[in-house]
C-alpha cells in the first residue's frame, strides 16, 4: 500500500513539472497588461554614438528592473539628428534598421516604440525630464534626486484636468504626470522612483544622458554593449564591400563570431583583420570644437602613410564626415597607396539613411588589421569597442591621429571584461 501511495505521489510530481510553465514562459506568453514599460529619450542635440552609449546605461537599468518585475525597454526611434542632414524632419528609423533586436533582447527584453503604441496606445503614465541641479555639485558626491522646477523648455503641456499631453517621436501622447527631476547619480538611482507605485506600468525618462553608467567598463557594461549587434543587412553589405575591395572576409581575417553573443568570448589577439589600415577621420564641427587635436589633411596623410609603411600594407579605408572635396584632396596626398571609402547607392541611402552609412563605415573600420581614430570622438570609441568584442590585439585598436599639439596622448585602453 505504501509503495502504491508513493508511486501515485511520484506520478503527480512528474506531471506537475510538465504542466506548470517556467518563469520565462509565463513572462513571454503573459497578458501584455502585466507588462511594465520603460521608455527613454536623449537630448535632441546629442549625436548617434553618444546615444548608443546612453542605450547601454538605460539597458542596464531596464535589466535591473526586469530582474524585479515584468519590465520591458522601449527603443526610441532614430529621428533626424544634428549630423544627419539627409534624413528628413519627421522621418524615423526603428531600431531594427540598424541593430539586431533579437540580440538586444538576450540582455534585457526590448520592443520598438511602434509596438508599444500597438500594445498601450498613445499614452504614458509618468514622464520625468532629467536635469542637473541648478546649483551644480556641492560638497562631496552624493547620489540624490529631487522634483524641481524645469530648467529648460520641453514639449509637454498641462491640461485643465491636471493631466498632460505632448509629443514623443512624432506621435501625440497623453501623459498622466509630468515632472522635472534634478538628479545626481547613476541609471539605477532611478529604480525607487520608477517602482514606487505598483500601479505605474509606463514610465518615460527624457534627457536620459543626465545619468551616469552604473559600472562603466564593467561586466554589465560589456554585456549590454555586446548585445548591440548590427542588423544583418548592414553586416552583409559591409561584407560585400570588404570582399570586393579589401580582400577581407571573416574566415581569413579570423573575425567569425558565434550566433549568440553570450557564447562569444575570444582572447585578445584571436582576430587578425583584413589586409588594410582603417582610419576614422572626424572633420566638420570637430575642426572647431577640437581644433588643436585634429590634424590638417596633410598631417593626416603623413601619419597614414607612415602607418601603411610600418604595417606593410597598401590599402587604407577612410571613414570620414569630410566633404567630398577634402576626401579627393586626401586621395591625392595618399598616392601611391590605394584609398577606399564606402559610397552608398541611392537605394541604400534611401532605405537606411545617414545612420546606415555610418554603421557600414564602423563595421569596415572594425575589421581592419590596424585602426586609428580621432581624438575624443564617440564614433571612434564605438569602433574600438567593436574590435575589443572581436578579440583584436589591444595595440591595433586604441590609437588616434595627432593634431598640431606636440603632446599627443593616445586613447585610454578600455579592455573588454566578461
Ligand atoms: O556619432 P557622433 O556622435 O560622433 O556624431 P562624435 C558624428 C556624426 O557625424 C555621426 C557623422 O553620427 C555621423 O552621422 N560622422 C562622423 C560620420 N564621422 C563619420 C564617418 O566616418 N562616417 C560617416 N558615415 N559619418 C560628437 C557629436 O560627434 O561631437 C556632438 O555627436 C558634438 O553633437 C561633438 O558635435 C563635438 O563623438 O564624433
Amino acid at each position: 500500500m505504501r509503495i502504491y501511495l508513493f508511486l501515485v505521489y511520484f506520478f503527480f510530481i512528474v506531471l506537475s513539472l510538465f504542466l506548470i510553465p517556467s518563469r520565462s514562459e509565463t513572462c513571454e506568453k503573459g497578458d501584455s497588461r502585466s507588462h511594465r514599460y520603460l521608455l527613454y529619450d536623449v537630448n535632441p542635440g546629442e549625436g548617434f554614438n553618444l546615444r548608443r552609449d546612453v542605450f547601454v546605461r538605460i539597458a542596464n537599468l531596464a535589466r535591473r528592473l526586469s530582474e524585479m518585475d515584468n519590465w520591458i525597454l522601449v527603443l526610441p526611434p532614430w529621428g533626424r539628428l544634428y549630423h544627419w542632414k539627409h534624413t528628413h524632419r519627421g522621418e524615423y528609423f526603428p531600431w531594427h534598421s540598424f541593430f539586431d533586436i533579437k540580440s538586444l533582447s538576450k540582455w534585457t527584453p526590448v520592443i520598438e516604440f511602434e509596438d508599444y503604441l500597438k500594445a498601450e496606445g498613445p499614452k504614458i503614465q509618468e514622464v520625468y525630464m532629467l536635469q542637473h541641479y541648478v546649483e551644480g555639485w556641492t560638497g562631496e558626491w552624493v547620489v540624490k534626486y529631487d522634483r524641481r522646477p524645469c530648467l529648460e523648455e520641453h514639449n509637454f503641456r498641462e491640461d485643465s484636468d491636471g493631466s498632460w499631453h505632448g509629443t514623443a517621436w512624432g506621435t501625440n501622447i497623453r501623459v498622466g504626470n509630468f515632472s522635472c527631476l534634478s538628479i545626481q547619480g547613476e541609471a539605477s538611482t532611478l529604480i525607487p522612483l520608477i517602482t514606487q507605485k505598483d500601479e505605474t506600468r509606463t514610465v518615460l525618462i527624457t534627457r536620459a544622458e543626465t545619468v551616469l553608467h552604473d559600472e562603466y567598463g564593467g561586466r554589465r557594461y560589456w554585456a549590454a554593449r555586446r548585445s548591440m549587434r548590427f542588423a544583418k543587412h548592414l553586416l552583409s553589405e559591409a561584407a560585400r564591400f570588404r570582399a570586393e575591395y579589401l580582400h577581407s572576409d571573416d574566415v581569413s581575417d579570423k573575425t567569425e563570431v558565434t550566433d549568440d553573443w553570450r557564447d562569444f568570448k575570444p582572447k585578445h589577439g584571436t582576430a587578425v583583420g583584413g589586409p588594410y589600415l582603417s582610419v576614422h577621420l572626424r572633420r566638420r564641427d570637430f575642426i572647431y570644437a577640437r581644433g588643436d587635436e585634429i590634424p590638417s589633411l596633410k598631417k593626416a596623410a603623413k601619419q597614414m602613410k607612415e602607418l601603411l609603411q610600418a604595417k606593410e600594407l597598401q590599402d587604407v579605408y577612410i571613414a570620414t564626415d569630410a566633404p567630398l572635396e577634402e576626401y579627393v584632396e586626401l586621395e591625392e596626398l595618399m598616392k601611391p597607396y590605394n584609398v577606399h571609402r564606402y559610397d552608398p547607392s541611392p537605394e541604400f541611402f534611401d532605405q537606411w539613411g545617414d545612420g546606415g552609412v555610418a554603421i557600414i563605415d564602423q563595421i569596415i573600420c572594425a575589421h581592419a588589421r590596424y585602426f586609428t581614430g580621432s581624438y575624443e570622438s564617440t564614433f571612434s570609441f564605438r569602433i574600438q569597442e567593436e574590435r575589443e568584442i572581436m578579440g583584436f590585439p589591444v595595440e591595433t585598436t586604441f590609437n588616434r591621429l595627432c593634431g598640431k599639439k606636440a603632446k599627443c596622448e593616445q586613447p585610454a585602453k578600455w579592455k573588454i571584461v566578461y
